[in-house]
């Protein structure tokens, strides 16, 4: 039977995904007493953690704020094992609430959608399966996730692999063995680290093609036990409102000092404090003046780098491991356990293909100018197209049928993050120019931005009204005013994913820079305003 067979013609609401966002969405919009349908690609809920399987993957974020809010119930009767909880512990936390509050009857699995179309005469959005299906709806939400849209390396050669290969972002369900294999990973970011000291000791040999040396904090990581869930549990009613108003999104936020106001001694106390804390504190939760002023984040580079080259025993190594091309923070963080430690193994060889550049892929391994490389498996733990590429990778076409990816190949705009003008009735959570697309605790932007779209949809629903649609004046205004915050921070100087690609006309920095709490006053104050910069017809 057709997968969407089932659903009624006249379906007010599509989201799409069923990740942190994607079930969220599906659940308060139900609230609203709207027939909602989700689409979803994989064959189960989770989104992120469903796809990135790989063996080591774990959030950044302590579970007890990585979290819904919405539910007391759920609060009460879900325990995490861990300070960070792994992959699997995460995907388990959504299965419950996909069961809990019975999502999964509006959710169509392994279904991809191809196409969203909007016809303009009938003010609803046709929206196209992989399979052919087509289904129409009022509104359309697409919650397809800031880093769903796997990115693989321009390198020649890559289909000709004979070994196993995996993009860590597309990690199968099956288990994959590494014990007595000879392993190459591309990519030395959060993911990489987090696979490179996973399997450095189960598998015979382990190369790491290393293109950027990352800045690093080491994770500290208890498991939690009834007495420490319970003091943690005791915070909840104060962290829910606290995590919307902290810089990012967390139960703890930047630090009221100035970092210049300090002697050095007392600086040196307070970076060893963070640091010990073996969270993202040391990045998003310290001082303020890191980001933006050059000669404070020189001192946050040298503090991490001398950590770093402490815990290499080969000073050539240290070196290589060392970034001297961006200072701390203008790239993400990622937290690691023993990552360093895997370069002191005699089976781990680090590769700088900057020095010695990958030339191509063979069907038995990797070359680069310098030498040949066999492997039996090669890992890609080499990003995604952020922000924009799950929605580029769908045709959607707005008003008078503009390309949604051609749009943004030219030119990375949004209103709040969440509408583009010309796409009308269209929202996306996780969009460019809001907070969830990089700096934030993700399910804090999520739940915020799925908030304010049921509150949106709700307005335009008891106005009597269909239409709901940013004005090129307002997403003027939005483009500029995170631009104008995001030039006043040393992030947009710093090559990485936060920044659109450098094929677009203007490349922009595609997470707003103003603050998790700076968006949300911001979105808050335009409901209270009444949406003005949003038409409402
Ligand atoms: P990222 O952060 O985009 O990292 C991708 C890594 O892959 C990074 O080290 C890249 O080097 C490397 N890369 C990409 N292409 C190549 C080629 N051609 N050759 C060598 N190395 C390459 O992705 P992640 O999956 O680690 O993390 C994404 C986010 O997920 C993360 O920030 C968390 O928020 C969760 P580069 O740095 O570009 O030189």
């Amino acid at each position: 039977m057709s997968r969407i067979a089932s659903f009624s013609p006249q379906i007010d609401a599509i989201v799409v995904g069923a990740g942190f966002s994607g079930l969220y969405a599906i659940y308060r919009l139900r609230e609203l007493g709207l027939d909602v349908r989700g689409f979803e690609a994989g064959n189960g809920v989770g989104g992120t953690w469903y796809w990135n399987r790989y063996l080591g993957a774990r959030t950044d974020s302590e579970g007890y704020v990585y979290h819904y809010w919405f539910s007391d119930e759920l609060l009460a009767e879900w325990d995490w094992s861990e300070r960070f909880p792994g992959q699997a512990e995460t995907e388990r936390y959504l299965n419950h609430v996909a069961d809990r509050f019975e999502l999964r009857r509006h959710i169509a699995f392994n279904t991809r959608i191809n196409a969203a179309h909007y016809d303009a005469d009938r003010a609803v959005w046709r929206v196209t399966t992989a399979s052919g299906e087509t289904v129409t709806a009022r509104f359309l939400v697409m919650c397809t996730g800031g880093l769903s849209a796997p990115t693989f390396p321009n390198i020649p050669g890559r289909d000709a692999f004979r070994g196993e290969s995996y993009h860590t972002g597309q990690w199968p369900h099956a288990p994959v063995e590494f014990h007595g294999k000879r392993v190459g990973v591309i990519g030395t970011a959060a993911t990489g680290i987090q696979v490179i000291q996973s399997i450095a000791a189960q598998v015979a040999s382990l190369t790491v093609f290393q293109r950027t040396a990352n800045y690093t904090i080491p994770m500290r990581n208890p498991r939690l036990d009834d007495a420490e869930r319970a003091r943690l549990r005791a915070h909840y009613p104060e962290w829910r409102h606290r995590v919307h108003d902290t810089f990012a999104g967390f139960h703890f936020d930047q630090m009221p000092q100035a970092f210049n106001d300090l002697d050095a001694d007392e600086r040196m106390r307070i970076l060893e404090n963070l640091w010990a804390d073996g969270s993202l504190k040391l990045w998003i939760g310290s001082f303020r003046e890191m980001f933006a002023d050059a000669s404070v984040n020189q001192v946050f580079s040298d503090f991490v780098r001398a950590k770093i080259r402490a815990r290499v025993h080969d000073p050539r190594i240290a070196e290589k491991l060392l970034p001297k091309d961006h200072g701390f923070g203008t790239r993400r963080v990622p937290l690691e356990t023993n990552y360093y430690e895997a370069f002191n193994r005699s089976n781990v060889e680090l590769v700088d293909v900057r020095a010695e550049p990958i030339e191509r892929i063979t069907p038995s391994g990797l070359n680069t100018s310098a030498r040949e490389y066999p492997l039996d498996m090669l890992v890609y733990a080499t990003g995604f197209t952020a922000a924009t590429g799950a929605l580029s990778e769908v045709d959607v076409r707005g008003r008078g049928g503009v390309s949604l990816g051609e749009a943004w190949n030219h030119d990375v705009r949004t209103c709040l993050g969440m509408q583009v003008h010309g796409y009308p009735n269209l929202f996306m959570t996780m969009g460019p120019l809001s907070p969830a697309a990089a700096f934030c605790n993700v399910p804090t932007c999520i739940q915020q931005q799925v908030d304010w779209i049921r509150d949106a949809i709700a307005h335009v629903r008891a106005r009597g009204c269909t239409v709901m649609e940013a004005t090129a004046e307002a997403e003027a205004q939005w483009v500029e005013h995170a631009d104008s915050l995001a030039n006043m921070t040393l992030v947009p100087k710093t090559q990485s994913w936060y920044m659109s690609g450098k094929a677009n006309g203007k490349p922009r920095l595609l997470p707003y820079a103003g603050g998790v709490n700076g968006y949300k006053r911001e979105c808050d104050a335009a409901k209270a305003r009444g949406y003005d910069g949003f038409a409402i017809r």
